[in-house]
């Protein structure tokens, strides 16, 4: 089987797995895992922010963030498409007691027009808006980079409409490779960041959340109660260090695969959404019937938005699995039968 669901499939590769072996660990919960902290310090000057948090995953460390810059009854604004919204099985309203109030925006973009429209004047009857979620790469729209112009734009209007903004990086360092620019730089124009080690930087689990001291000392005590407080938890911390001091780089290796395995479906007859990092989005009529079909064919691949599925390129796969891949899909287009 090709496995092309997601970048969440990896396994720890050798090296990877041999510095768990060797992490060295205390308990986090006291703050005394030397491997924890050293991936914190670690993610927190990449991101260009003050402090980082370790957490299990990026569902956490986004509803961390959400937790830490509201009070339940207020209003949380965010793109349709987001996945704190369609992908986080409600937990803002569950962990934090806020509404969601989603909002439409080319290729999971939000411009400063639209925000500025949502955003509640003072009133009795209105909730108070209070953060601004946005998603780089934005998933749903097929791994699209939210260019740095744009963010800070929409960002300086969160803040001067009295904002704050969370950004949701589970993929930032494929907008970083897909453009070169430093992930730092959208950070700058976030309160809190969530970024994960457990997509396509190949660790098996971990994510963390930057942010300025004071809110990640609050973060801290929200992940306690969210039920995130790991012991030892330096052996898979050490996975994590390992995925962002060695797996940056190679993104653009996947990318690279995205492009081809895209072409490759477009020539055997697909609609094909040109990718920019390592999501491909593919029209389908009908996306369950054409996921059946392509795993019969040995490949796995998912939904993606509505009438999309999607495949994504990842540690784990070279160029022969994309060969193969596009050969499988090549097999079940309906230009194919016919011939
Ligand atoms: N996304 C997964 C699925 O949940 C859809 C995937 O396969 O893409 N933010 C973004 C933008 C994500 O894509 C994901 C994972 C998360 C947050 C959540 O991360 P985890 O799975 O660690 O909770």
């Amino acid at each position: 089987m090709i496995d092309l669901r997601s970048d969440t499939v990896t396994r720890p590769t050798e090296g990877m797995r041999r510095a768990m072996l060797e992490a060295p660990v205390g308990d986090d919960v006291f703050g005394e895992d030397p491997t924890v902290n050293r991936l914190e310090e670690y993610v927190a000057d990449l991101l260009g922010k003050q402090a980082a948090l370790y957490a299990p995953s990026g569902t956490m460390t986004n509803q961390i963030g959400v937790h830490v810059s509201t009070s339940p009854g207020d209003e949380v604004l965010l793109h349709e498409g987001s996945h704190i919204f369609v992908y986080e099985a409600g937990a803002p309203a569950m962990l934090s007691g806020v509404q969601l109030r989603t909002l439409s925006g080319e290729a999971g973009v939000l411009d400063p027009a639209t925000v500025r429209a949502a955003v509640r004047p003072e009133d009795v009857h209105f909730p108070r808006s209070r953060l601004l979620c946005l998603e780089n790469t934005h998933n749903t729209a097929g791994g699209k980079v939210f260019p740095l112009e744009d963010f800070a734009a929409v960002a300086a209007t969160a803040k001067e409409l009295g904002l704050e903004v969370h950004l949701d990086g589970a993929r930032l360092f494929n907008a970083q490779a897909a453009t070169g620019i430093p992930a730092s730089e959208w950070c700058a124009h976030a309160n809190t960041v969530s970024v994960c080690s457990s997509k396509g930087l190949g660790a098996p689990v971990g994510s963390l959340l930057a942010g300025d001291e004071e809110t990640i000392r609050e973060a801290r005590r929200a992940r306690k109660a969210f039920g995130g407080g790991m012991r030892q938890a330096g052996i898979i911390a050490a996975a994590s260090l390992y995925a962002f001091e060695n797996n940056i780089d190679r993104l653009a290796e996947d990318h690279a695969r995205a492009r081809n395995l895209a072409l490759g479906l477009s020539e055997a007859g697909y609609e094909v959404q040109e990718p920019e990092t390592n999501l491909v989005l593919v029209a389908v009529d009908d996306p369950p019937d054409f996921l059946q079909a392509l795993a019969r064919e040995g490949v796995l691949a998912t939904p993606g938005k509505p009438g999309y599925v999607r495949l994504c390129a990842h540690l784990d796969v070279g160029d022969t699995e994309i060969e193969t891949a596009i050969r499988a899909a090549a097999r079940i287009t309906p230009s194919a039968i016919e011939r």
